[in-house]
């Protein structure tokens, strides 16, 4: 790597950089709602760069749409006030009820793509929290950076040589031999020139690097850095640290956080590398920035740890660390919304199954719409809760205001995502959207007081291929229940 970088100072030049992401790995957005009388599934691709254009796709679920104006906006502030003029999407030959369309996103922060939707039933209006923020820089092409090495190479050697060809022969008359001190001397100046030219490559790469790092710290999203450790017997302390990121756009992002669905923070403990034990917890805020929460029985092991919070802009960040936790028999006993499970390990799990239990008497199905899971296809993926004996399950209680909750794994953490039957947008960013858009709406969207039916459907589509672990999260009788998958997405 360290010799394309190397290349530029011979004039060409492009960054090249690990990519950071954030939310884990999962940065589109899929989000099913109601524009009044019609139900839409919207996928937006967000741009890897910033400013970038991002890709929207609606599916009509319900209804018959005839046609599709899009904006971007922010979420709050005076960016969501003025309205810039709209984009028409384009409805696919061959399938009237699919649109696609672009937007340019021209800042990092929390936006909103909001449509107006007209059709058979009239006109309706629908907004889709979007989070926007560079995600890498782009890596060189492998064949530039051979190219440009390559003639690294063929600069340096050239440049040392001519040194040499200067000591050696620049003073001798035509068709004279070359003396023995001629030579030697040669060899000295060629041997300082290396010396010289190397240093100053390396110098030069240094003050690419720097440059470099400096660029990605400030542009490139990373989420906040986060300490986590055991005080005490069996109270978790997370300090969140300083991020670069958001204090270069403390303006537009305002830094305080803002509940999302009932918690300032959802926190995740998976245990790693068998993703059996897990939990879903909602530490307290103790001081700005520091998070406490008193945490149950755990095997012991080594977990990793998946904190959301949501700021005042609508903006989320999922934090990420790793705990060392020793195994304990007795710990705090989980209350109000935490809850937690102990998994089959992983490495025992069969993958082609499609059902798993759940609490007493019941289990929960997945109904594979399709055989096979492609990565970056949105998907409604549908669960059934069905009693044991065959009977329908009717007695799901909200969680969290939630039919259900699903939280998503990669096999190696690279993807790591929360998703809610509304879709893998963040409930709180949708709720600041209800707030400044509402036309007299009181309930929160996409929240609900009871539960009616016995299948759950969320819209995601898993960005990457691979092996994932899914825990679905439902709630009866007052208890909190999950079941657990695997899936294998194919590429
Ligand atoms: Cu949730």
């Amino acid at each position: 790597m360290k010799k394309y970088s190397f290349a530029i100072l011979f004039g060409l030049c492009l960054m090249l950089c690990p990519g950071a992401w954030s939310h884990v790995g999962s940065p589109d957005v899929y989000y099913e709602a109601m524009a009044g009388p019609y139900k839409l599934f919207v996928t937006v691709r967000t741009p890897p760069m910033v400013p970038g254009i991002a890709q929207i796709e609606v599916r009509c679920l319900e209804g018959t749409v005839n046609d599709i104006e899009i904006v971007p906006l922010r979420v709050i502030g005076e960016g969501s006030k003025t309205t810039p003029p709209a984009d028409r999407m384009a409805r696919t030959v061959g399938d009237s009820h699919f649109f696609t369309g672009k937007l340019w996103l021209m800042e990092s922060g929390s936006w909103q793509v909001r449509m107006d939707v007209s059709g058979t039933e009239g006109k309706a209006q629908l907004a889709v929290p979007v989070p926007a923020y560079a995600q890498r820089t782009l890596g060189m092409q492998k064949t530039t950076g051979l190219v440009l090495a390559g003639l690294m190479i063929f600069l340096t050697v050239s440049l040392v040589s001519i040194f040499g060809a200067a000591a050696r022969e620049s003073q001798l008359e035509p068709g004279i031999e070359i003396p023995a001190a001629g030579r030697s001397r040669a060899r000295i100046v060629m041997a300082v020139a290396a010396v010289a030219v190397v240093g100053i490559l390396f110098l030069g790469d240094m003050w690419w690097t720097s440059i470099a790092t400096i660029e990605a710290n400030t542009n490139v999203y990373k989420a906040p850095p986060v300490e986590v450790s055991l005080s005490g017997e069996n109270t978790l302390v997370l300090k969140i640290g300083p991020s670069p990121w958001h204090e270069q756009r403390k303006q537009m992002q305002l830094d305080n956080i803002i509940p999302d669905h009932g918690h300032l923070m959802h926190l995740f403990l998976l245990r790693m590398p068998e993703m059996d034990d897990f939990y879903h917890l909602h530490p307290e805020e103790s001081a700005i920035g520091t998070f406490t929460d008193k945490i149950p029985a755990v095997g012991g092991g080594s977990y990793a740890v998946f904190a959301d919070i949501v700021r005042e802009s609508g903006f989320p960040d999922t934090m990420t660390a790793k705990i060392d936790l020793p195994a304990k028999d007795k710990g705090a006993t989980l209350t109000g919304d935490d809850s937690n499970t102990v998994a089959q390990k992983i490495s025992t799990v069969q993958t082609d199954r499609t059902t798993a239990p759940l609490g007493s008497g019941v289990h929960v199905e997945w109904l594979l719409d399709t055989t096979t899971l492609r990565a970056q296809k949105p998907e409604l993926l549908r669960f059934r809760v069905t009693r044991n004996d065959g009977g329908v399950a009717n007695d799901l209680e909200p969680y969290m205001g939630m039919a259900g909750h699903l939280v998503i794994f990669r096999r190696d953490l690279a993807v790591f995502a929360h998703v809610h039957p509304a879709g893998s947008i963040p409930m709180a960013a949708l709720g600041l959207l209800q707030q400044s858009n509402a036309s007299g709406g009181h309930s929160m969207a996409g929240m609900s007081d009871d539960v009616t039916t016995n299948e759950i459907t969320f819209p995601y589509g898993f960005p990457q291929a691979g092996d994932y672990r899914l825990f679905l999260q439902v709630k009866r009788a007052g208890h909190v229940e999950t079941a657990v998958f695997v899936a294998h997405v194919k590429p």
